[in-house]
């Protein structure tokens, strides 16, 4: 069906036409439909633009992925088919590897994943190769399984869309995460290091224009209060609910 351009939410249908695309192709499951579902409520809530806190997050982010020694970007499915090139693209920029890592996880569907991601610019893709399988552990979901030359011997890991219990024990590993997410109350919002509270799709495209302005700078990561931030993204979800019932 054609999404007229002057539709008030065609930028928010014409994200879901990407996932639905994304399934059909076999990149994305069911439930990562649901899971989108789940996003664009939150989405709503924001006010479908990238908020301040968002920014705040976004430049902090930026630096500690600049300044790490071995950053990975973990891509899912709907990470995968919502913003292929804005993931090549970020990995050239803070030179980070790209690993495919599904909670529910096949084979083929890797396999798919990062063949898409490799059509859309990418060298290598990590995580599909089971020689370099290794266990993160104390984590029961598929999500366990990573690369070695990748998310286990990382420092800094982005992690979009995620689920709770792979952030977590990816810091009990001594590893610094970053998600987006656009659920501030989520496990792994909460988690998380540095919480991105935005639509990726958006914020991915802000992510790399500061990565691409901050490395001609000189950086020295801030102390940066998380858990203050996802309530500042709270309040401004109060507020533009606030404005909405009192007009
Ligand atoms: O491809 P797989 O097998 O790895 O599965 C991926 C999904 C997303 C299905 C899996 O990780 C999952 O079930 O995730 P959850 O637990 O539903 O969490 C997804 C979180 O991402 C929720 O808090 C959503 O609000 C949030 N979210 C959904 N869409 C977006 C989003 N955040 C940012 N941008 C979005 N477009």
């Amino acid at each position: 069906m054609l999404i007229p351009k002057t539709h008030p939410k065609a930028a928010s249908l014409y994200i879901r036409e990407k996932l639905v695309k994304g399934y059909r192709s076999g990149l994305v499951i069911e439930e990562g439909l649901m899971a989108h579902g789940r996003g664009e409520a939150f989405d709503y809530l924001i006010g479908e633009k990238t908020s301040k806190n968002a920014l705040r997050a976004l430049k902090e982010a930026a630096k500690l992925l600049l300044l790490a020694k071995s950053p990975v970007i973990s891509v899912n499915g709907n990470v995968a088919s919502l913003c292929p090139k804005e993931i090549v693209k970020l990995a050239k920029v803070v030179n980070a590897k790209i690993e495919v890592n599904l909670f529910y996880a096949s084979e083929k569907r890797k396999k798919t994943i990062a063949g898409f991601l490799k059509r859309n610019g990418a060298k290598q893709i990590l995580g599909v190769d089971p020689r370099f399988s290794r266990k993160i552990p104390r984590l029961d979901s598929a999500r366990r399984i990573v690369d070695k030359r990748g998310i286990f011997s990382a420092d800094v890991v982005l992690v979009p869309l995620e689920d709770g219990d792979r952030t977590i024990a990816l810091k009990k590993l001594g590893k610094k995460v970053i998600t987006f997410d656009l659920n501030p109350l989520s496990r792994t919002a909460q988690a998380a290091d540095i919480t991105i509270v935005d639509n990726v799709v958006r914020g991915m495209r802000i992510l790399i224009e500061m990565s691409m302005k901050l490395k001609k700078k000189k950086l020295v990561a801030d102390k940066f209060n998380n858990k203050k931030n996802l309530s500042q993204a709270l309040v401004e979800m109060n507020n533009n609910l606030r404005r909405i019932s009192y007009a």
